[in-house]
């Protein structure tokens, strides 16, 4: 039995060599590094968009031990803008996250967001077996497992959405929240990350289709779809093996060198929903209140370019650089600036070793579907301490965390004034206690316990 993935975004990405050839590179994002490893352990195909040498319809993966199949549709440049940038990013996304004022409901959008889906669709019932299941991906994607069901009846078919269900005074904001609700019902199986969510998407069944609902199931129009929260995990085995190595623990030693201060880390998309500006101003705060905290922490922000092609992300960018240049222009002294800010993607090594210096880890998002950052912080960490927002998704699964109401910024200020008062001891034992759940359910159960469910449906 294959898997067949449908996601938008592609799991690696074609970078040219200098001797023409392509190097095919891991692709940053929560997303594709968990399926990657669940469809290289079943081998099958990946249905994306194709966004660099579109040309390359089809590329086994990975490149140097292929697994499985990559299908790649190319989507036109009007396709982008109105499917992926319009609708997807300035509409379902904003509302998904409680930022309706930034969403835009634009009809063009939506149509080419139907097309698109549908281009999805076919692809993925022209690679289906008999035998098969499918699996579709997120916000993008949502009208795909009812196209689908249409041309097979009988698959088995699961969708997860990674992002927030917002509760329905928020849905119904959406002019097509029918067809969306529609759309995503033609799988046997839906999963998100927490039990709010999955009530929420039940109330808006009842509200918007009238549909019954009983616990865990939603019926409509003859037939039931299983709804269950089902939190993502990370592959904590690939960041213990990382945490430990030598050389990367000699990076997280050269960077504590080189600063001489204690370290707070945040790590993130640069996506207004991650609460960066907020984070910033957070600290500034607390280093106006604590004078003599000055020369003594350095907030290390590294953050990932992400769709820049859309004005509310460039306009974030720019105010995230304003308030650093302004901060580091306010505080710094002798040598000692309160900010580093990289504003790139970083290697896992990288990544790993700032996780291994830091002393407190900021997971302050306003809205998060999960956040995979607060646990590959929990699997690396040395003895840090992890502030995490209740607008996270992983809250729910973190109560050893210090979490904070990122609204706030005394609660953020005061939050962070207990982090980094926190006795050695119980910052071990919160870590142990945090890293015992993570183990039971890594990244590899979650993604094969949720394609058995599928077929099991
Ligand atoms: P994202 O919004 O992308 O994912 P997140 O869960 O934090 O958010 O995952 C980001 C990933 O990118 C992490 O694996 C992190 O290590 C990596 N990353 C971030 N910044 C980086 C940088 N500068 N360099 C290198 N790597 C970086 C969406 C939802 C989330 C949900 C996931 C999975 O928005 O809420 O947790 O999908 O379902």
């Amino acid at each position: 039995m294959a898997l067949i993935v449908v996601s938008n975004r592609e799991p690696y990405a074609p970078r040219s060599r200098d001797d023409g050839g392509l190097d095919w590179v891991p692709s940053i994002g929560g997303l594709t590094a968990a399926l990657d490893p669940a469809l290289q352990h079943t081998g099958g195909t990946w249905i994306a968009w194709g966004e660099a040498h579109p040309d390359v319809r089809e590329v086994q993966l990975p490149q140097d031990n292929p697994r499985y199949r990559l299908q790649r549709l190319r989507l036109s440049e009007a396709e982008v803008r109105d499917f992926y940038h319009g609708f997807s990013n300035r509409a379902l996304w904003p509302m998904s996250h409680y930022f309706i004022e930034r969403t835009r409901y634009d009809v063009v959008a939506w149509q080419t967001y139907v097309t698109v889906n549908r281009r999805f669709a076919e692809a993925a019932v022209a690679a289906y077996r008999n035998g098969d299941t499918i699996w579709v991906h997120d916000y993008q994607l949502a009208l795909v497992p009812r196209m689908i069901r249409e041309m097979l009846p009988d698959a088995p078919i699961g969708f997860f959405w990674h992002i927030p269900w917002p509760s329905t005074e928020v849905f119904r904001t959406l002019p097509w929240d029918r067809e969306l609700l529609d759309g995503m019902l033609g799988a046997d199986l839906i999963g998100m990350h927490t039990t709010d969510y999955v009530r929420y998407f039940q109330a808006a069944c009842r509200r918007a289709l009238d549909a019954d609902t009983d616990e865990g199931v939603v019926h409509w129009q003859g037939r039931t779809s299983r709804v269950v929260a089902r939190p993502i995990g990370i592959e904590v085995d690939v960041f213990e093996d990382l945490a430990s190595r030598p050389d990367v623990e000699d990076e997280a030693d050269r960077i504590r060198r080189t600063l001489q201060t204690l370290i707070l880390l945040g790590v993130d998309r640069l996506d207004y929903t991650k609460g960066i500006p907020e984070r910033l101003e957070a600290f500034d705060a607390y280093l106006d209140r604590h004078p003599d905290a000055r020369g003594r922490i350095t907030l290390i922000q590294i953050a990932v370019p992400s769709r820049e092609q859309v004005d509310s992300y460039r306009q974030l960018r720019a105010r995230v650089e304003g308030l650093v240049g302004r901060i580091n222009g306010k505080h710094t002294h002798s040598g000692w600036s309160p900010i580093q800010y990289i504003y790139r993607g970083v290697s896992r090594e990288e990544l790993v070793a700032h996780y291994r210096a830091a002393d407190v880890m900021l997971v302050t998002p306003l809205r998060d579907g999960l956040n995979l950052v607060a646990k590959e912080f929990t699997a690396c960490s040395r003895d840090g301490a992890l502030i995490l927002s209740r607008f996270a998704g992983a809250a729910d699964e973190m109560k050893e965390a210090v979490q904070v109401n990122p609204y706030s910024p005394g609660g953020l200020a005061e939050a962070l004034q207990m982090a980094l008062n926190m006795p050695l001891e119980e910052k071990k034992a919160r870590l142990q206690r945090l890293r015992s759940r993570l183990h039971a359910s890594d990244l590899r159960t979650w993604a094969e316990d949720f394609v058995k469910e599928i077929a099991d449906q």
